[in-house]
Formats: structure tokens, C-alpha cells, sequence
């Protein structure tokens, strides 16, 4: 075994696979994969087809944002087609994916619906009416508009948006001049990004730096969590569950993988805060907490006002410090000061304390400060004060959870010192910063977080990627030329400081010029109709403005809006390097199938279309990113960016690997060549915060959320966070035809990448969930039609019914993605995805305070429809 697979996750017991020569030459050994499928077959391919002379291409998967590893086998010496060309999984990829998206990979490559050219609106917006143009005549006329808009309202009234592909934006948007990208987050990740951010500090706040060690786990709750999606994770889980680890399903409906032996514990939407409160309350009661782990190394014993705002130094002494922290010693009953070191950017490194000294976890009376005597407890005694209202009885008439359910769970999950999800999705309810900060806090109390089978800290791969670098007001470009940035706070930033890519915070600026004029959009890789919620309010800001452009490869509805749309090429065309997501190390790889798109397809990286673009604007800012002369072909482009920029940014990083360790790089180097991906660092347990404190402002995990308190931005937000019903929708009135539509996604559903595809026409589920128990009150029957009308905004719909007991009674539940497609431009074979609805038709659109998360769950009337 050599030194890399021994500090690789899998379980000891797992048979090794040598992972030498897969791309190279002729596999070696092979094995059964003990995470999750067998990786025999696989590799027997894969030699079977290289001695028949095909060739291995190492591909990241670029469907969903866990980026896979697939392995593109390549006929040598024929045209590519669907024959010649295999998507295979890579065996020992540490996220091996091939989930039915990235086994679509060719059929997306030639689809008939591939915009083949680019496109330029010849009806109205809306219609979808478009004229094939040349890329020359588009990228033109395009810049020209971009410039006029530029000369009028400046470069600040261009904004961009985009699902995976914020990074290929900045290519134009900090050498143009804009800080208006505003990417999806809103509608996806904000808010649980946000509730780590307010426990663990910023530098936790990203997704895939937190995870539970799935493959560890002995018991795992998924809260609002599928891992259908980031397939990687349930191979991981499968580790898991071989070893009688147990999965728990916190959710209105039963998700896909409700495996056998798995446990559904259906929910009430918008309810999860009420329920982790529950379960803690009754781990506490009956002692099952690790109250060790929690005076240790959280801020439960710091003593805070009643408004919860901490007692520090400075508050006791003239000139004291803010970030010593007033505790109690449980022996002696002395006060104490304590914090965390701070080095010069205030950033803790580790703890000024007494590591012996137990704390009073439960004190309560007065502090004399220099403003006079205050009330005083510890965090503890007011996380506890609030968690004893959530008895299992008061939280059943909450979240619909039988109270019996919510004691047994409580003590399961504390026995078996669980873990629970922190969570990726997280727009629901508008309520859900809170429900994703309770989803980490409720780790705290097993003691199990960066121990193995608990909450971890991923490390990550180092590999950043070609890019631009921001030093304050200055940016470097790939080739080292530098300029002044001139680009504003984004938009979004303006009204959600704590949130991320909210992009209908720019909708007044594009309906009134409120705060200043945006007249132009650009739109990369995103349906905005199923991503936005409120799709009247979308449609106003489309007709509000004076140019829209989409890069897309498939006719997705938004761009039916569009001036003008862009063919794309995608990841099986693209060459890149890059990191490995949702994996406990540290991972690079490599995507390059080399496959050209189809005959006839004038596809073209965005990055290209965008550098095209600014060398039109203004050829100066084109060269700030290195881009000095006209690039006509992508043989041309092959070269400038394949050639120059990745690989030279790759060289860079191997080198910069060969100069901290010599030999280091040339083995990472030589690896991804051979395997297609690399581990550059391994998962070292037990790290955080005992040897390395959070970023919190005490160093510590936060109970009561000092962040939360003390950044001005995060206003609103719940310090201690705890249940409070949404204000996005309209609660409906029970035992009504009156639903709460919950949505999500699932295996045989597709983000926009594949909606348009015979998978998806079979297996995709275009129906309304609704259980039985409604169904019959309502005299409904699977396959009935119902009118489905928004209770907020009077929107109709109509859909057919699955009666199912995979959802829960009172709540019906949709696929995100399936259904209620309305571009004007189907192919007549693909009419099947007009079927069903877009909840977001329903969708108030209302954005949680701070954060700017929006709720994609709705509120609807259900009405059958007769035949
Ligand atoms: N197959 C597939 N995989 C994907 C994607 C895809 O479109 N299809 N998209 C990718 C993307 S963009 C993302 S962000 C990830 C997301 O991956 P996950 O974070 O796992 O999210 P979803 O799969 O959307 O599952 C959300 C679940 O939350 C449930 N739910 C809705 N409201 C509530 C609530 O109030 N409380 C609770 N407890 N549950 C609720 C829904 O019923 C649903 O089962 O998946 C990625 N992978
Ligand atoms: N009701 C409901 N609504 C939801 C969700 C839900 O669970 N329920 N989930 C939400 C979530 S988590 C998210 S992230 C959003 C996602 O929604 P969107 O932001 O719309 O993203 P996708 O659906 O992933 O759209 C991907 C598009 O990118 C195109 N594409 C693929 N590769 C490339 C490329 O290399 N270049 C370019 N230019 N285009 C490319 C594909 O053809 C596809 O049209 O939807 C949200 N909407
Ligand atoms: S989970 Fe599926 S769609 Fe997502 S990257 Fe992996 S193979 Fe692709
Ligand atoms: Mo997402």
C-alpha cells in the first residue's frame, strides 16, 4: 500500500484496488468496491475496451454541483457519435458518481432541441422567436448594446446570473466593471450556508466544508435532505449502513433513497427548528447529552445579558477588550475572563484559558459592569430556557410529529451519538436560517464533531483554478496584468449582507432604477422560471430591460425572453482542472474528453463568448485578462485556454507542490494523468476546534450566536435560533382542499441540464403528491386532473394526482424540476414536459431577512377537475 491509499477513507476492511494505470494502459488489479457498487465490472470494461483500442478521458460530471468522476471511453481514429463514445463512472474516484444525469452526458451532446447557432429574437419577448445568426453578427451587435448601456448608466447597469457558472462570469465582469453578478444561492444553498456561518464563523460557512462523515456515521438524520443529488454521498453512505450504521429521513415525503431498513419521519414544512429543539430537549432530560463537550468547547458558559448580548472586558474594565468573554469557575465560583488568541487580522488561533478549569454551565445573578449592575446567565441557561418550551407534546402540534416519535428518535439519535446533516438546499420557508442553524447545533450535544462518524471539516484540495485576484480596489488578471477595479458592492449585497446571489434584490433596480438603472442581463446556464421564485415578478423585470442574453445548450424557458442566446459547449467538450467537492480530503482532477460538439453545432466556451464580447466593448479590458487578440476558431481557443491558461495554472500549482515537498507535485501530477484525480491532502480527525478554534467571534462553537449579535448585518436573524412561522406563504387551513406544496428533487429528476430527455420522460414524476387520507376527503384518485390555484397569488395550474403515504397528510409535494415547462419551442416529441406544474408559479417570492433566501415551498387550493 503506498503512503496516499493509506490515508484515504475507506474502510479497513474495504479489498484495495490498485488505482495505477486506468487512463494510462491496461487496468491492473481489480476488486469489489465495498462502497457501494462493485467496481469489477467497471474496470473489466474499461480494459476490455482499451485493448480494443478505445481510449480513457478522465470527465467531472457538471449536472449538479458535486462534480462526479466519469471516465469518457473514446474509439480511436473514428467520428465521435453515440456508438464510439462511453460515459463510464472513474472505479475509484473518491466521488464516484454516475447518477442517471451524468450517464445522459451523450444523449444531452446531440440532442435535437441543441441550439446549434446563435440565436436572435424576431417576435416579442415571450414568444420565442428567433433567427440563426452568425457569432460574429451576435457577439457585435451585443457588445454594442452593452457599450451604449455602459456610456448611459455605467458599467454597474450590466448584471450577470448563473446556476454552477458564476466563475466563467467574472471573465468579463471585473476587467468590464461590474460587481453585479449575482449568482442562484438564494434559491438554493443561502440560508444553510448562513446557519454555519453563525455557529462555526465565516471561514465554515461554504458548502462541502462541513459534512458528516457519511461513511462513519452510526446514525445519520437527514433533514430536508435527499442524496440523490451528489451520488458520491450515498456510495460514501453505504460504508455506513454495511456496518448497520441507521438513516433517518426528516421530511413532508419520502425521499427516493428511503432505502429498506432506512426510517421516514414525515414533517410538517417549515417546522425543523421546533423538532431539533424537541429532540434536545429530551437528551437533556434524561441525561443522554455530552454536557462535557458543550461547556468545552461551545460559548454555553459565557455570560450574557437578558438581550443576550455577551459580557466581555470591555464592559467590566476602561479599555478592555471585547473579545475576553466573562465566564464562571464551577469550583470556585471566581469570575473569570476568557477568549480566544487573535492574530492580526482578529482571527482566533487559539484559546487564552485555563484548559482545567471546569465552567458553571447553569449560573445566573448579577454583574457589576462599568454602566452599573446587570442581570446575567450564561448562554446555557437561556438556550435552555427557550429549549424547554419545546416539549414533544407542545412540538408535535407544531410539526405534526407524533410526540411518542419525536422521544424515541431523541433517544436513538443520542445513544448512537448521531449525526446530522448540515444541509445544501435550503430555500423552503423563509424561515430556514434558524432550521439550518439548529441542524449543526444539535451536534454539539452528541460530542462527536470532527471525531470520526461525527460532523467534520473537510480539507480541501488546493487547487483554485485560473481566475482573477482581488486585493482591495486592485485586480490581477491570469497573465499578471493589473488594474483598478472600479465595480460596485453587488446589488444583492446592498440588501442581503448575509446572503448570496439574491438576484430579484436587483428587480428594482431594473423595474425603477431604484437604487440606479440595470438595463442589461445575461443569463449563464439557468432556467430562471424554475430557479426564481415568483415567476410574474421574473417577467416584469424581463420586459423591463433593454438587453437579455442566455448561453445555453438546451431551449430552456427563460431564454424564450431572450435577445439574444448563445450556444454553449459543456463540460464533455471543456477542459479543465479542478477540485473534488463533498469528499473528506483533498482532491484535484481533471476533465478533458476532448469530444467536439456534434456536426453542425457551433457551440462555443461561455468564457469565450464573454472575452469575445469585452474585446468588442473596449479591447484594453479584454487584455487585462490576457486576451489580446481575436480567437476565430475552437481550435484557436483550444490553444489560448487549454494550452495557455488552465494548464499553465496548473503547472503552477504542480509546481508550487514540488516546492513545499519535492517529488510532491510530480506524483499528484503523474496520478491525475494516470487516474484522473489525486488526493493532495488527507482528513486528519479530531482537529476542530480542539488544535484549531472556529472563526466565531469567541473561537468556539456558538449556542447563542454571538455573529448572529454582534455583525450589524446579520440583523434579524435569530441569535438563538428557534421555530417561528413563515411569513412567505399562507399557512393553510387544515382539513381543507388547502396544501402546503413542498418540492425537492430526487434521482429520476433533473435540474434544467436534463429536463428534455426520454429518462426523464419515463421516470420523471410530472404529479402532485397527495396523501390518502386528503385524497379521499377530496374524492380524488391517482390520475384525476386537479386545478391548482396559488392561496397568495390567485395563479392557476393543472396537474394530475399520485395518491401516495410517501407524503404526509395536509402537504402535497412536486418535483423541483419535472413538469410545467412553457417554452414556446418543443420539439412536438417533447410536448410530455408541458405536463404538470412549476410550484414556483405559486411562489410569493418573499425573501428571509439578512440572508435573502427564498421560499420555494408554497400555498395552494386544490380543486378536481371533471372529466
Ligand atoms: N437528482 C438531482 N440531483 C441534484 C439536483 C437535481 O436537480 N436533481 N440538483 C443539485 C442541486 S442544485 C442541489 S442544491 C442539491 C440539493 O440536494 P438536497 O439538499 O439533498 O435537496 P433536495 O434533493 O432538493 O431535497 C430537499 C428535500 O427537502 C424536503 N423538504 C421541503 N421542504 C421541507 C421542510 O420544510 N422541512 C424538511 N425537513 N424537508 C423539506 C423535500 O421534500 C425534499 O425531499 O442537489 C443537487 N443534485
Ligand atoms: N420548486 C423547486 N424549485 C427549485 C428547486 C427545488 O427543489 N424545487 N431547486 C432550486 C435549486 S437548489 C437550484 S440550484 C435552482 C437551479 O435552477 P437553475 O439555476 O435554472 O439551474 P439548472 O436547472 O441546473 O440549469 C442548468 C442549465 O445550464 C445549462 N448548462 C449546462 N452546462 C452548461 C455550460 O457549460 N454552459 C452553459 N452556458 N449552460 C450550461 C443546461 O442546459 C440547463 O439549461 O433551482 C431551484 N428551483
Ligand atoms: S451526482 Fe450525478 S449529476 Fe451530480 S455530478 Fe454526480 S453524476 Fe453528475
Ligand atoms: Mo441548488
Amino acid at each position: 500500500m503506498s503512503e496516499h491509499e493509506k490515508t484515504t477513507i475507506v474502510p479497513s476492511s474495504a479489498p484495495t484496488i490498485s488505482r495505477r494505470t486506468l487512463i494510462g494502459g491496461a487496468a491492473a488489479a481489480a476488486g469489489a468496491g465495498a462502497l457501494g457498487f462493485s467496481m469489477t465490472p467497471v474496470r473489466a470494461e474499461i480494459e476490455r475496451l482499451q485493448a480494443e483500442g478505445w481510449e480513457a478521458k478522465p470527465l467531472a460530471c457538471c449536472m449538479c454541483g458535486a462534480r462526479c468522476g466519469l471516465i469518457a471511453m473514446k474509439k480511436k481514429g473514428v467520428p465521435v457519435s453515440q456508438s464510439t463514445v462511453r460515459i463510464m463512472p472513474n472505479p475509484d474516484h473518491p466521488q464516484r458518481g454516475y447518477c442517471g444525469r451524468g450517464a445522459q452526458t451523450m444523449w444531452l451532446w446531440n440532442h435535437p432541441m441543441r441550439i446549434k447557432k446563435p440565436l436572435k429574437r424576431v417576435g416579442e419577448r415571450g414568444e420565442g422567436k428567433f433567427e440563426e445568426i452568425s457569432w460574429d453578427q451576435a457577439l457585435d451587435e451585443i457588445a454594442a448594446k452593452v457599450k451604449a448601456i455602459a456610456t448611459e448608466y455605467g458599467e454597474k447597469a450590466v448584471c450577470l446570473t448563473s446556476h454552477n457558472f458564476t466563475g466563467y462570469q467574472n471573465w468579463f465582469a471585473a476587467p468590464f466593471g461590474t460587481g453585479n453578478v449575482i449568482n442562484h444561492s438564494a434559491t438554493c444553498n443561502s440560508a444553510s450556508t448562513l446557519g454555519r456561518r453563525m455557529i462555526f464563523g465565516p471561514s465554515f460557512s461554504g458548502l462541502g466544508l462541513v459534512e458528516p462523515d457519511y461513511a462513519n456515521a452510526d446514525y445519520l438524520m437527514l433533514v430536508g435532505r435527499t442524496v440523490s443529488c451528489a451520488i458520491g454521498v450515498q456510495s460514501t453512505m453505504a460504508a455506513s449502513r454495511e456496518r448497520g450504521g441507521r438513516i433517518v429521513f426528516v421530511d413532508p415525503r419520502m425521499p427516493e433513497p428511503g432505502f429498506a431498513g432506512s426510517e421516514w419521519i414525515p414533517i410538517k414544512p417549515g417546522t425543523d427548528a421546533a423538532f431539533l429543539h424537541s429532540l434536545i430537549l429530551v437528551g437533556r432530560r434524561e441525561g443522554l447529552v455530552d454536557l462535557n463537550w458543550i461547556e468545552r468547547w461551545t460559548n454555553a458558559a459565557y455570560l450574557v445579558r437578558d438581550d443576550m448580548m455577551p459580557i466581555t472586558e470591555a464592559d467590566l474594565v476602561e479599555g478592555g477588550s471585547k473579545r475576553k468573554f466573562l465566564v464562571v469557575d464551577a469550583t470556585t465560583g471566581e469570575k473569570v475572563l476568557q477568549g480566544p488568541i487573535l492574530n492580526e487580522k482578529g482571527a482566533p488561533t487559539g484559546f487564552d484559558e485555563d484548559p482545567t478549569r471546569k465552567l458553571d454551565l447553569n449560573w445566573e445573578g448579577t454583574v457589576t459592569t462599568l454602566k452599573g449592575d446587570v442581570h446575567a446567565q450564561t448562554v446555557y441557561v437561556l438556550f435552555c430556557r427557550t429549549n424547554d418550551k419545546y416539549t414533544p407534546e407542545a412540538t408535535s402540534a407544531i410539526t405534526g410529529i407524533p410526540a411518542a416519535t419525536i422521544e424515541r428518535t431523541a433517544r436513538d439519535f443520542f445513544m448512537k451519538k448521531g449525526v446530522c446533516d448540515d444541509g445544501w438546499y435550503s430555500s423552503r420557508n423563509a424561515n430556514d436560517v434558524e432550521c439550518y442553524a439548529m441542524m449543526n447545533i444539535i451536534n454539539f450535544f452528541t460530542g462527536r464533531m470532527d471525531h470520526k462518524g461525527g460532523l467534520v471539516f473537510t480539507v480541501g484540495g488546493g487547487f483554485g483554478g485560473p481566475g482573477i485576484k482581488a486585493a482591495g480596489k486592485k485586480r490581477t488578471g491570469p497573465t499578471g496584468v493589473t488594474w483598478d477595479y472600479t465595480g460596485e458592492k453587488p446589488l444583492d449585497k446592498q440588501y442581503f449582507p448575509e446572503g448570496i446571489g439574491t438576484l430579484s434584490s436587483a428587480f428594482p433596480a431594473m423595474l425603477k432604477g431604484d437604487p440606479y438603472p440595470i438595463k442589461a442581463l445575461f443569463m449563464t446556464g439557468c432556467d430562471m422560471f424554475h430557479r426564481e421564485a415568483n415567476s410574474a415578478r421574473l417577467i416584469e423585470a424581463f420586459k423591463s430591460l433593454d438587453l437579455i442574453v442566455s448561453q445555453d445548450l438546451m431551449p430552456v424557458e427563460s431564454n424564450d425572453w431572450a435577445d439574444y442566446v448563445l450556444p454553449s459547449t459543456f463540460f464533455l467538450e471543456n477542459h479543465e482542472y479542478l477540485g473534488v467537492n463533498y469528499a473528506l480530503n483533498g482532491n484535484v482532477q481533471k476533465s478533458d474528453a476532448e469530444i467536439d460538439p456534434p456536426e453542425g453545432c457551433e457551440a462555443r466556451h461561455d468564457i469565450w463568448q464573454f472575452l469575445e464580447i469585452l474585446r468588442r466593448i473596449d479591447p484594453e479590458k479584454a487584455a487585462r485578462v490576457g486576451y489580446t487578440e481575436e480567437i476565430k476558431d475552437r481550435a484557436g481557443w483550444k490553444a489560448w485556454w487549454d494550452k495557455g491558461i488552465m494548464d499553465r495554472a496548473w503547472a503552477g500549482f504542480i509546481a508550487a507542490k514540488n516546492a513545499a515537498k519535492p517529488g510532491e507535485g510530480d506524483r499528484i501530477a503523474a496520478e491525475v494523468e494516470s487516474e484522473g484525480w489525486s488526493q493532495t491532502a488527507a482528513k486528519v480527525y479530531d482537529q476542530i476546534p480542539y488544535k484549531r478554534p472556529f472563526t466565531t467571534p469567541t473561537g468556539k462553537a456558538e449556542l447563542i450566536s454571538f455573529y448572529a449579535l454582534t455583525v450589524p448585518s446579520a440583523k434579524g436573524i435569530q441569535p438563538l435560533p428557534e421555530h417561528y412561522t413563515t411569513k412567505a406563504y399562507t399557512q393553510p387551513k387544515p382539513r381543507s382542499n388547502e396544501f402546503i406544496i413542498a418540492s425537492g428533487k430526487d434521482g429520476a429528476t433533473n435540474a434544467g441540464t436534463c429536463i428534455f430527455t426520454w429518462p426523464t420522460k419515463f421516470l420523471g414524476d410530472r404529479t402532485l403528491w397527495m396523501n390518502p387520507v386528503d385524497a379521499e376527503r377530496l374524492g380524488i384518485e391517482t390520475g384525476d386532473t386537479v386545478e391548482v390555484e396559488g392561496i397568495d397569488n390567485g395563479v392557476k395550474g393543472r396537474t394530475k394526482v399520485t395518491v401516495t403515504n410517501r407524503v404526509m397528510p395536509g402537504v402535497l409535494f412536486s418535483h423541483g424540476f419535472s413538469g410545467g415547462v412553457r417554452t414556446k419551442v418543443l420539439l412536438p416529441e417533447y410536448e410530455w414536459a408541458r405536463e404538470g406544474i412549476n410550484t414556483q408559479w405559486f411562489a410569493t417570492g418573499y425573501n428571509q431577512v439578512s440572508c435573502g433566501n427564498m421560499a420555494n415551498n408554497v400555498s395552494v387550493r386544490v380543486t378536481p377537475v371533471k372529466a
